[in-house]
């Protein structure tokens, strides 16, 4: 069939720090082409609207699928599925991804028929067989949909080897857009899929159902050696929770003489327990570290579930520094902040030299919170749940919350001023410049247009038409949890 995949438009946080490729839609439409499928694909992070109505107008696709990992793109993805079937009405429409997966049955009604089906769970295998249902019959039967009618009547399926398919790169137009901070350009990577802890505000544990696979470390170098973009961004949730198998992927980068330079996310356990499989990779060219802290003190790290402590993590910074990485720590803000807490927040901010990232604390489905948190959402408009609006309800006026919370978030963008100014001492943004690459370049300068308390306090007075469903409050215990997951641990 011939088939477009498209991934939705950015948002809020890509519109300045990173734009990353959609590896999951080129692994699925990877998979689709392997089939024997005609596949295009087209990112709205990068091409416009426009762009899409002329490539369904050119291409005239039998298929469309939509990549939907982010809630706050749902509504954008219900209307463009509504235009897809006006233009062409025989058009088999379909959705799959991380966040439609936990709420699939709600999407298709809201998308009141726009929408044939949404895929739950990886995508690599169950979406050849979809296509094939949709052309010969027998939709329900493939593994993961969730039809028109709301039902699912067999699980996902896991995929066996994380080796194959390697992601449709070439189908990627514009690739130059593609940037992390200072690696402009960059490409992605996935070594590892799923994790092992289960804090309570996340959802990539319950979306894998706790399961954990590796990529073979011949696989994945070459991988890399097909890549060719000097900058590589490894998106796995937790990088080299195993040791041995992050040490096992640079022997065999080692042993092929490839040279990029890597930006990873990774726990602050993770880093004290095996500093040396960081350390290799630091020769490497691993130069940017992401950490996921969350919470300064121990209780809120309970609170989240972290697993882990202040000390260690403040143990794992040191570390970081003396191996000479540019980190990012992310914190989580509670709604219930008064501004005494942003001052104790931006205070600890200025006197480490780390780049701080905030992110509002947001239960959403698929997380344990969604169920657990008791206080109310003071909306469900799909838009504001992408962790960096309140969607409970805040202590101090909301608009005085989001004035601290700007107030906040422009330490981190002094920082990256920082970066920048580095960058150009060392001659990184004239190279880039240089080589006509100017994403980071432009990023430093556009924080105050996206980052202003008027523009987030004004996203709360739009006109809501698409909203979530109203959550089943319930205590999760550790048998509940297993309810959460999507996929399940056997095949
Ligand atoms: C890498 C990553 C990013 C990258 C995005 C790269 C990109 N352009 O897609 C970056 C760093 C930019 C990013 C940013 C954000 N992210 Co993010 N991200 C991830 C992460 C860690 C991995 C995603 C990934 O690439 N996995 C590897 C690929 C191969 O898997 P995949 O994309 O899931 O695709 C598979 C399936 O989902 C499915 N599938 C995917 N697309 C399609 C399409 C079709 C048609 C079908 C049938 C199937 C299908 O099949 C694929 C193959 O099996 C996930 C956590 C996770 N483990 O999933 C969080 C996650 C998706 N991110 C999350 C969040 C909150 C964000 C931000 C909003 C954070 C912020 N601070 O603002 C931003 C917004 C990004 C944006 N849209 O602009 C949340 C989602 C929350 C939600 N419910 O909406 C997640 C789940 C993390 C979490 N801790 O809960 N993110
Ligand atoms: S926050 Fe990180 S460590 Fe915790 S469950 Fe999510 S991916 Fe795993």
């Amino acid at each position: 069939m011939r088939t477009l995949l498209v991934h939705p438009s950015g948002l809020m946080y890509s519109e300045i720090f990173l734009r990353l490729e959609p590896l999951g839609v080129e692994r699925v439409a990877a998979a689709l082409r392997a089939a024997g499928h005609e596949v295009r694909l087209l990112d709205l992070q990068v091409f416009t609207h426009e762009d899409l109505r002329r490539e369904l107008q050119e291409f005239r696709p039998e298929a469309v699928g939509f990549g939907v990992n982010y809630l706050a793109n749902v509504p954008e993805t219900i209307d463009l599925a509504k235009e897809v079937k006006r233009r062409l009405p025989g058009c088999f429409v379909f959705a799959g991804g991380h966040s439609v997966s936990f709420i699939a049955a709600h999407v298709l009604d809201q998308a009141n028929g726009a929408l044939d089906a949404v895929l739950r769970g990886e995508g690599e295998v169950a979406a050849p067989l979809l296509l094939e249902a949709a052309r010969d019959g027998g939709l329900g039967e493939v593994p993961g949909a969730v039809t028109a009618d709301g039902t699912c009547k067999k699980v996902p399926l896991l995929l066996d080897s994380l080796d194959a398919p390697r992601p449709a790169r070439d189908l990627t137009r514009r690739r130059h857009k593609y940037f992390i901070g200072v690696l402009d350009p960059a490409a992605s990577i996935e070594f590892t899929r799923g994790c092992p802890w289960d804090c309570s505000f996340c959802s990539a544990w319950t979306f894998y159902g706790r399961t954990y696979r590796k990529v073979s470390p011949e696989a994945a170098a070459e991988e890399i050696a097909s890549i060719r973009e000097p900058g590589l961004f490894i998106v796995d949730d937790v990088a080299f929770i195993k040791p041995e198998h992050g040490d096992a992927i640079a022997a065999e980068v080692e042993r092929r003489g490839i040279r990029k330079e890597y930006y990873l996310e990774t726990r602050a356990d993770v880093l004290l327990r095996h500093p040396e499989v960081f350390e290799r990779w630091r020769r490497l060219g691993l130069n940017y570290m992401f950490l996921g802290m969350e919470a300064l003190d121990e209780e809120g790290l309970d609170r989240y579930r972290k697993r882990t402590s202040p000390d260690t993590n403040i143990k794992a910074l040191e570390l970081a520094r003396k191996m000479g990485l540019t980190v990012a720590i992310n914190l989580i803000v509670d709604p219930a902040w008064d501004a005494r807490q942003f001052t104790l927040v931006r205070e600890w901010a200025l006197s480490v030299p780390e780049i701080v990232n905030l992110t509002v604390m947001t239960p959403y489905p698929g997380t344990e919170i969604w169920h657990t948190e008791s206080r109310k959402l003071t909306t469900r408009d799909y838009r504001l749940f992408d962790i960096q609006h309140a969607v409970v309800p805040t202590n101090l006026p909301l608009y005085e919350f989001y004035r601290e919370l700007v107030k906040t978030q422009s330490v981190m963008n002094r920082k990256h001023l920082g970066v920048a100014a580095a960058a150009q001492t060392l001659g990184i943004m004239g190279r880039h410049l240089w080589h006509g690459q100017t994403n980071f370049a432009r990023s430093i300068w556009k924080f105050r247009s996206v980052y202003n308390a008027d523009r987030q306090y004004g996203d709360h007075l739009r006109k809501v038409r698409y909203e979530l469903p109203v959550p089943d409050h319930r205590s999760v215990g550790p048998a509940g949890r297993k309810e959460l997951y999507i996929h399940e641990r056997q095949r």
